[in-house]
């Protein structure tokens, strides 16, 4: 079933020269299509709401004060079970834990800077397209 996720590359995929690589990674998957892609640096009520479900965990603030510590990717990705499609392309949230060959296994070491973002249920996705995209339709 064709469905809508939203993606983050998150500031350390911008800063180390990322977007190229994981972008192509996603959009070259058979009849998936990138609907909307913007840089954008994420102010902190939007990321309050975007990680909403984390407040008051030990993480949360230093995971706040990442995501908005430059620009991210923010996109659109739709097609054929992309929601589940796109967090198995990304790997676990560990990046040590995360298989080669998956963007988080490949390329990252450090947990918060695991490079990538994308909706986790068809829930989330259309909560957070709405937080991320509210004119998109
Ligand atoms: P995401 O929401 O970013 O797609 O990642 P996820 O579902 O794999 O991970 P989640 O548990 O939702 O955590 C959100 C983000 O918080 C950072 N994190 N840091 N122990 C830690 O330091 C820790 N745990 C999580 C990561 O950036 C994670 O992606
Ligand atoms: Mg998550």
């Amino acid at each position: 079933m064709s469905e809508r996720t939203l993606v983050l590359l998150k500031p350390d995929a911008v800063r180390r020269g990322l977007i190229g690589e994981i972008t192509g990674r996603i959009e070259s998957k058979a009849d998936w299509a990138v609907r909307a892609l913007e840089l954008r640096t994420l102010d902190r009520s939007t990321l309050e709401q975007h990680y909403s479900e984390h407040v008051g965990k030990p993480f949360y603030e230093p995971l706040v004060e990442f995501m908005a510590s430059g620009p991210s990717v923010v996109m659109v990705v739709e097609g054929e079970r992309v929601i589940e499609g796109v967090r198995a392309l990304a790997g676990p949230t560990d990046p040590i834990a995360a298989p080669p060959g998956s963007i988080r296994g490949d390329f990252g070491t450090i947990v918060r800077e695991n490079l990538i973002h994308a909706s986790d249920s068809a829930e989330s996705a259309e909560r957070e397209l709405k937080i991320f995209f509210p004119d998109f339709s």
